[in-house]
């Protein structure tokens, strides 16, 4: 294992009894505290150490792993992002030789190289126990049957999710995303209690039972953990109706760890427990950059605590959210919803706003379904957004063009953008089998 003048203060223990909280679930602030503290000393020391795109960055800044003496010191040390990982394209920024790397995942975007990010066998275990740990809260019990629809491959949601329901002693369904009529033939043919998925294909899958003459609501399923893209308490509700089961958030993202970075209790349903024993999390205004105050909204910011193979410092999401402290979990903070991405802000005409904000107006409509699609222009000038948007089966074109008006009158109300509607029929917007596309922006062409 590679050298690091601080010595490691962490090694990965399996919880004896998969069913019970980890000791660190349980700890208080202070407790955590003190261990981000230590943790966070030990990590800026081995990422100076141990990845010269680090040390390089820290040199410029001109601060040295030694200024940090407590949490406040972190604010001292550069920001990092995509970027930066990319440059060091394809293993510059691993933290160990190969021998020691025992999992690469990728993660595409949406454009350009790929960013590459891997796992020691100790940050494998860290993964899987945080993921369990998410699972567990969200109402999963070793003995359950899982049906996985996370994407296997490169992609880290489909083997993340896989390993974490495994550790907690579960049985695990690797199916993968798409093939919705095989979704629904396996979900019947092998009755499981648990589905893990984007919300967004939970609603295909929906269809799918529909489409076989099923009501989703006579399935086995009784816990769904959706993430991987921004959803509302809205589509929550929605979900959770349609498939008459609970609905809990899980997040993550590959340059962190993957899923399992934070997770909702099924008990309070109150946004996701960031596991701060293995993260610390700031937010920033993503305008001047500073650190705000637990409870104000900006962009998500993470710091790995005790990852091996790709240590990762005040990492730049571009995830908006806010941090609240913790309730089930007290030693942890939880995240509000993540609103949107920085990076899918649409300017309309000056006005800022986000999918996010549509999709809540939207399922306020009971004639227009969840599947929409905003698609942006500039004719003469002036930008215009078209929302493309679905009729729920039960209602008629008529109805729903009604609906659509009311959704446009709400929208230039309470968000104060100008829209046109068009509805379309059920099942003509095209469907993804992972993270949904909604908006097409042609404003740059
Ligand atoms: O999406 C990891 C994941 C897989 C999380 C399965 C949850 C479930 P990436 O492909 O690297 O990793 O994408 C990370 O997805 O920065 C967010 O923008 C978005 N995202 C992930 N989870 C949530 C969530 C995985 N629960 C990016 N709510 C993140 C909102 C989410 N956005």
């Amino acid at each position: 294992m590679t050298t690091c003048s601080v010595p490691n203060p962490y090694k990965p223990t399996k919880s004896a009894d998969p069913s019970q909280p980890d000791p660190e679930e349980t700890m208080s602030r202070d407790q955590i505290e003190a261990l981000q503290t230590e943790r966070l000393n030990w990590t800026l020391h081995y990422a100076y150490e141990n990845v010269p795109a680090y040390k390089e960055l820290f040199d410029e800044h001109g601060v040295h792993p030694d200024e940090f003496k407590e949490l406040e010191d972190l604010a001292k040390f550069p920001y990092t992002d995509k970027e930066f990982l990319r440059k060091s394209y394809p293993f510059k920024s691993f933290a160990t030789p190969m021998s020691e790397i025992r999992r690469i995942h990728a993660s595409s975007g949406t454009t350009g190289q790929p960013t590459v990010v891997a796992y020691t066998e100790d940050d494998l275990e860290t993964w899987g126990t945080l993921v369990a740990r998410c699972f567990r809260m969200s109402g999963v019990k070793p003995g359950d049957k899982v049906h996985n629809v996370y994407g296997y491959g490169l992609f880290t949601g489909g083997l993340g999710a896989h390993y974490g329901a495994e550790r907690l002693g579960c049985a695990v369904i690797p199916m993968s995303g798409g093939q919705t009529d095989k979704q629904v033939q396996l979900i019947q043919d092998f009755q499981p209690e648990i589905i893990l998925s984007t919300p967004t294909y939970l609603l295909t899958i929906a269809d799918g039972f529909r489409k076989h003459g099923i009501d989703p609501r006579e399935t086995s399923l009784k816990h769904a953990v959706l993430g991987a893209e921004p959803w509302t308490e809205e589509m929550r509700h929605e979900i959770e109706r349609t498939f008459d089961i609970t609905a809990c958030d899980i997040y993550g993202l590959s340059e962190v760890m993957g899923p399992g970075v934070a997770g909702e209790s099924v008990e309070t349903k109150d946004g996701s427990h960031i596991w701060e024993d293995h993260f610390r999390p700031e937010i920033i205004d993503p305008f001047d950059d500073r650190v705000l105050d637990t409870g104000e909204p900006g962009e998500l910011i993470f710091t790995s605590l005790t990852k091996q193979a790709l240590p990762i410092i005040r990492y730049r999401t571009h995830d908006l959210t806010r941090l609240l402290p913790g309730s089930v979990r007290p030693g942890h903070r939880r995240m509000g919803r993540i609103t949107g991405r920085s990076d899918d802000m649409i300017i309309l005409r000056g006005v800022n706003l986000f999918p996010s904000q549509i999709e809540e107006l939207a399922l306020q409509v009971p004639t227009l379904s969840p599947h929409f699609t905003l698609e942006i222009t500039r004719p003469k000038r002036m930008d215009q957004m078209t929302i493309h948007i679905e009729r729920r089966e039960e209602a008629t074109l008529e109805e729903a063009q009604e609906g659509g008006k009311k959704l446009v009158h709400e929208i230039k109300t309470k968000i104060g953008s100008s829209a046109s509607i068009n509805v379309v029929e059920p099942g003509s917007l095209e469907r993804s089998s992972g993270k949904l596309r909604r908006i097409y922006d042609h404003r740059d062409k």
